[in-house]
């Protein structure tokens, strides 16, 4: 994925994360910024959960709305 067609990144994580923490490093390195979402607040998990119920890991992370998932399928994207 190219990195000039990312606009927004929405990241929902937890205090006590370290796939959070290297998502972020990532994000970084390629010169992107994120809206970062806790998941810890319970209205958000809820809601999250309604959408996405079978999803039970953070970071869970969302390009231009469309959700990408982990810090794996981050690394996947091949960001360029
Ligand atoms: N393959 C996943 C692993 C994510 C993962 O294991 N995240 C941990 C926190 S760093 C997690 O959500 N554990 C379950 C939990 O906290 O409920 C990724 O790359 O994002």
């Amino acid at each position: 994925m190219k990195i000039a067609d990312i606009k927004e990144v929405k990241m929902y994580t937890k205090k006590v994360c370290p796939y959070c923490v290297k998502a972020k490093g990532l994000l970084s390195s390629k010169g992107l910024e994120w809206e970062e979402v806790s998941m810890e607040d319970p209205a958000i998990r809820e809601s999250f959960m309604a959408e996405y119920p079978t999803v039970r890991t953070v970071p869970q992370i969302f390009i231009n709305g469309n959700r990408v998932g982990g810090f794996d399928d981050l690394v996947a994207l091949g960001l360029e």
